[in-house]
């Protein structure tokens, strides 16, 4: 079908002349009107949780840039919300979770979200809604916030595996009802973020990462049709089993992942990366000729563009504007 959009074609198999492009983080700091919205919101957490505010934010770059899919505008920490923990955003911080209580609405104000932007976006502009994958979200949750090694809730994995098993179960379970709703509402695919994937050895790997991102997408494609991407992100070598095994139906690619074996990947599944996110930020012929390489090697398969990991906030928004245009061979 002709107006099918460019990102599920992709992601059903097909190989486009011109790659699909979206960014991830691309709502978010770098730009001056999500600064402006933010101000306004007040919190982080009520702009995710204003369908209107959420929406608007998930619109800004689409309305600036035309990429050919947006992201649903909320974070990987609502889900917790969803389980019985508290959320706070501390300032100048990233998330910080407490056992306590948690939010019987998050799912109703993010599908709310979610109608808006579906009535909102050009008909080729597909939706991607997302969740954090079971390891991430456990992670966090376990830590209470960010970590670089996220030990703390490694060593519950290890030490207590029926505490960890009990956790990850409730977090899937939500999950599947969170994506789901999603779907529902209107969202085209849905994407797995695990960005911790990379800090686990081979048999955790396997088993919290591979069987539970399994078990997780089982649940959701028994009630959708939606594809999902997986990003377990750092995964290395693991990336391959992860690719025949998880159950998704294509693969995020972070920026280690050498070109080469990219490729083999594409012959499992669709692939979408893997630019660094900082040679958008140097921009010029560095960012050109990584977008060439990036580009001749996968763009021979089914392929979307995008960075191996989020847009961070230094990135000067006429980079961003460059890109697309090389992309679209305007530039
Ligand atoms: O100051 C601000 O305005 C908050 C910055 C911010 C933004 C813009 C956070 C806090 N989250 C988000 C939005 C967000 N997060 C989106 C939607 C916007 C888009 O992509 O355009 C998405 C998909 C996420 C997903 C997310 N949140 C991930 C997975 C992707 C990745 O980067 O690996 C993770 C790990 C988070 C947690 C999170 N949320 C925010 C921060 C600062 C962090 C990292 C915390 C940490 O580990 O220290």
């Amino acid at each position: 079908m002709e107006d099918k959009p460019a990102l599920l074609r992709a992601l059903a198999g097909e190989t486009m002349a011109r790659p699909p492009v979206w960014l991830m983080r691309q709502a978010g700091r770098y730009l001056p009107e999500y600064r402006a919205l933010r101000e306004k919101a007040g919190g982080f957490l009520e702009l995710c949780l204003t369908p209107e505010l959420a929406a608007e934010a998930t619109l800004q770059p689409i309305r600036r840039f035309g990429f050919d899919a947006a992201i649903l505008f909320a974070d990987l920490p609502l889900l917790p919300l969803l389980a019985g923990f508290d959320l706070r955003y501390a300032e100048g911080e990233g998330p910080v979770l407490t056992p306590g209580k948690g939010r019987s609405d998050v799912t109703v104000q993010v599908a709310a979200t979610v109608q808006r932007v579906k009535a909102a976006l050009p008909p080729g502009t597909a939706l991607i809604g997302f969740t954090g994958a079971p390891w991430t979200v456990a992670a966090y949750c376990l830590e209470g916030r960010g970590s670089r090694d996220f030990a703390t809730a490694k060593t519950v994995m290890f030490r207590e595996p029926a505490r960890y098993q009990a956790l990850v179960d409730r977090l899937t379970e939500v999950a599947i009802e969170y994506l789901v709703a999603q779907a529902e509402a209107g969202a085209d695919a849905l994407k797995l973020f695990d960005s911790w994937a990379g800090v686990l050895p081979e048999t955790s790997f396997r088993q919290h990462v591979i069987e539970a991102t399994r078990r997780l997408v089982e649940g959701v494609k028994a009630r959708t049709k939606v594809p999902v991407i997986g990003f377990p992100r750092g995964a290395g070598f693991l990336y391959h089993d992860y690719a025949r095994h998880s159950g998704v139906d294509a693969l995020a690619l972070d920026p280690a992942v050498p070109l080469a074996e990219a490729a083999k990947l594409q012959a499992v599944l669709p692939v979408q990366g893997n630019l660094d996110p900082i040679a958008l930020v140097a921009g010029g012929s560095a960012m050109a000729q990584e977008v060439s390489r990036i580009r001749a090697k996968l763009g021979r398969g089914p392929f979307v563009f995008n960075l191996g990991h989020g847009i961070v906030p230094q990135t000067p928004p006429e980079h961003v504007a460059t890109l697309v245009a090389l992309l679209r061979g305007d530039a």
